[in-house]
């Protein structure tokens, strides 16, 4: 780590497992990427002083804070990062960015389309004084998926045909797993659909390089009531005796038309008994195929079908080498990554935007497009799966 660099003070908004996360990436990014700007861990801020004050001791943030009004405000905080649940990113963002702080906010961006759209509004007359926002579709940076994505812009795949994409998760199967905050939809605006979907969304979008225009879909509440939660641990928790309702779709399943006219499938499920976190997204081409699992997420399926057919299959790249994206900085060739080195990757590629003063993607206006594919697909539900048309007006 170079020591000599300026320092890029962060403080952070939420300490859940996002909150996890982010740390570990803002934590290593500055020890493996040469940055120019140093990022330092300066405060956390959550609602329970005793709580923050164990995630910031566990995590190694300097200070903690339970007002995040107040720390937005401080001179010397540079950028707010935001791991709170969709209901208070948009209040938060917004007064960050009024601040003149760079933002970092979870995904989905917001709660529903307005809150997006007045996100992206004050992200767009922050840039005009080099302030930066960016939205964390973290698995865009896992070198496999940014690999899908630099083949098939090489046109590796030619003309892109048919775009599939899932994101399956079963800790939800058990009907008595507890009521969390993401059952809740006044805190975090959908389901499965938002929480999980719109990473299949952004990803199959970043991979394939095109952006959906129109969409047809169904949701389903599997388990419609459940016991409430007593204590939370990751994802889930413990349950209590005490029973409530859950608000949110269950499972997501929607077609979509890109704006060039390719079809494209989409699931979203927490029911999908076996499968811990698989993200899959594959793109079939006039002349090949890519295929990235997160399950397998040190490896990408490639497929070249202008390859001598005896020998035509698909080809399992081990995406562990220096040439491969991001990992030259990590380990020797060979050497694999995990899930956590995404969000390093996050913090580096956000941090290097910081300085170059360049707009970070995925930006604000990506998760507004993302947000409205959400709220396209519940109306098209809504509406017995009638075809929804996407509203494009930035
Ligand atoms: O953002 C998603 C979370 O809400 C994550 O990528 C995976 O699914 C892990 O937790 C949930």
């Amino acid at each position: 780590m170079s020591r000599d660099t300026a320092p890029l003070r962060v403080a952070m908004i939420g300490h859940g497992f996002m909150g996890a996360a982010h740390s570990q990436g803002w934590r290593t990014a500055p020890r493996f990427f040469d940055l120019p700007l140093r990022p330092e861990m300066q405060v956390l801020v959550g609602r329970s002083a005793e709580a923050v004050r164990a995630a910031a001791d566990t995590w190694g943030w300097a200070e903690t804070a339970t007002d995040w009004r107040s720390v937005i405000e401080r001179d010397d905080i540079d950028v707010v990062d935001i791991v709170t649940p969709g209901d208070s990113h948009a209040e938060i963002a917004i007064a960050a960015l009024n601040a003149g702080k760079h933002v970092l906010c979870e995904k989905p961006l917001a709660n529903s389309v307005d809150e997006a759209k007045a996100m992206t509004d004050a992200a767009a007359r922050a840039a005009d004084s080099g302030v930066m926002a960016m939205v964390g579709f973290t698995y865009r940076r896992v070198p496999a998926a940014t690999l899908a994505r630099d083949l098939v812009a090489a046109g590796r795949i030619g003309e892109v045909r048919q775009i599939r994409a899932s994101y399956r998760q079963d800790w939800l199967s058990d009907a008595d797993s507890p009521m969390t905050w993401r059952l809740d939809k006044a805190r975090a605006g959908s389901g499965a659909l938002g929480d999980i979907g719109a990473h299949a969304i952004d990803l199959a979008q970043f991979i394939s390089g095109q952006r959906i225009a129109a969409v047809s879909g169904v949701l389903q509440t599997i388990v419609g009531e459940r016991p409430l939660l007593a204590e939370s641990r990751g994802l889930s928790g413990t349950a209590s005796t005490e029973r409530g309702t859950v608000t949110v779709d269950d499972l997501a399943l929607f077609s979509a038309r890109f704006e060039s006219g390719v079809l494209g499938s989409f699931e979203a499920s927490r029911f999908a008994s076996g499968r811990k976190n698989s993200l899959r997204v594959e793109i079939s081409g006039s002349t090949g195929a890519v295929a990235f699992d997160l399950e397998d997420l040190n490896s990408l399926q490639f497929f070249d079908a202008t390859a001598p057919i005896e020998t035509q299959g698909f080809t399992r790249i081990l995406v562990t080498e220096p040439e491969h994206p991001y990992v030259a900085a990590w380990w020797p060739a060979g050497h694999t990554l995990g899930y956590e080195h995404g969000f390093s990757h996050q913090a580096k590629d956000f941090v290097e935007a910081i300085s170059s003063k360049t707009q970070p993607r995925p930006s604000f206006a990506d998760g507004l497009q993302v947000q409205r594919v959400l709220a396209s697909v519940e109306s098209s539900a809504a509406d017995g799966s009638a075809w929804t048309t996407i509203d494009t007006d930035q």
